[in-house]
């Protein structure tokens, strides 16, 4: 399970790669994880800031969540780690996919374009209620969620929601079709699949190992803390993802 201490990963001509990023790999940008502080989030409950039941509630509450963490991603930086994966996406073009489960933006910021947002993004809102196609958003909502003109417009009210897929909801199924097509594609060829910064504890991502494990890919977990799902890997590196990544895929050192 554990590997000698600088481990990299043979990327060669005939070698893909899917990596799978969580809120560990915003760490050293300065970003809270999700279950850093003890099962708070950013002192919240995640019922109360992270499901629909809780937009339904109080949409102000979730507004205040949302726009404190618009605001600190605004605010980061990419480190080491997202800036590797972006080197390697641009060595390895369409034998290379980055699906994250962060929403704050960094990736993208860092170069990323082969870049599945698969619980969405901080930086896109949408309307609870019609289909008002979701736009990009930085502004801070504080005092209240924002209504929907298109709505107000037909005579009813509804409050605009951040574009992010909360607990109980679906993610896009073009998403998963992507991930799943990616991780069965170039027979012949070797999968190599790398989860960075997850605890592993949210489906279905926690799953996406094991559709690698399925097609005989090599799997790798690149995390600070045992993760749930640590016993589904093939090799585990323990460390902190903008020190450990850009040697582990050779883009440094
Ligand atoms: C769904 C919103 C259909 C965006 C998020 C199967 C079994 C059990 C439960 C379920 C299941 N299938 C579905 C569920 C229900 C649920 C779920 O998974 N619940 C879990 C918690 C029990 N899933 C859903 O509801 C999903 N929808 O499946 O719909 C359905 C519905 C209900 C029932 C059945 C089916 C929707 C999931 C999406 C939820 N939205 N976020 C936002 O506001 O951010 S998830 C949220 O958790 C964030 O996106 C976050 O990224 C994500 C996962 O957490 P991690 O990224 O792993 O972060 P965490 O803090 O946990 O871990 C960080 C790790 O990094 C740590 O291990 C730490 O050691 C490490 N680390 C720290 N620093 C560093 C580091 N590593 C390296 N370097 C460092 N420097």
């Amino acid at each position: 399970m554990d590997v000698p201490d600088d481990p990299r990963i043979a990327i060669d001509g005939g070698t893909r790669v899917l990596v799978v990023t969580g809120a560990g790999i915003s760490a050293e940008s300065g970003l809270a994880t999700f279950r850093g502080a003890g099962g708070l989030w950013e002192g919240q409950r995640v019922e109360d800031v992270a499901t629909p039941e809780g937009f339904a509630t109080d949409p102000g509450l979730v507004w205040r969540f949302y726009s404190a963490r618009r605001a600190a991603a605004l605010a980061a930086q990419p480190n080491p780690a997202h800036l590797a994966l972006a080197a390697v996406e641009g060595r390895l073009e369409d034998r290379f996919l980055l699906v994250t489960q962060n929403v704050d933006g960094l990736h993208r910021r860092a170069g990323s374009r082969r870049l599945i947002e698969i619980h969405g993004s901080l930086f896109r809102t949408r309307c609870s209620r019609c289909d008002l196609p979701p736009f990009a958003d930085e502004s801070l909502h504080e005092s209240g969620a924002p209504g929907c003109e298109r709505c107000a417009a037909r005579g009813r009210r509804a409050d605009l929601r951040p574009d992010i897929v909360w607990f109980g909801e679906l993610l896009d199924s073009d998403h998963l079709r992507r991930v799943e097509a990616f991780a069965e594609e170039g027979p012949g060829e070797r999968l190599v699949f790398v989860a960075v910064g997850t605890s592993g504890n949210v489906w279905p991502v926690a799953g996406f190992v094991d559709l690698a494990a399925a097609v005989g890919g090599e799997t790798w977990l690149v995390n600070l803390e045992p993760a749930h799902n640590d016993w589904r890997f093939d090799r585990i590196v323990r460390g902190a993802a903008g020190e450990v990544l850009p040697v582990l895929l050779g883009v440094v050192g």
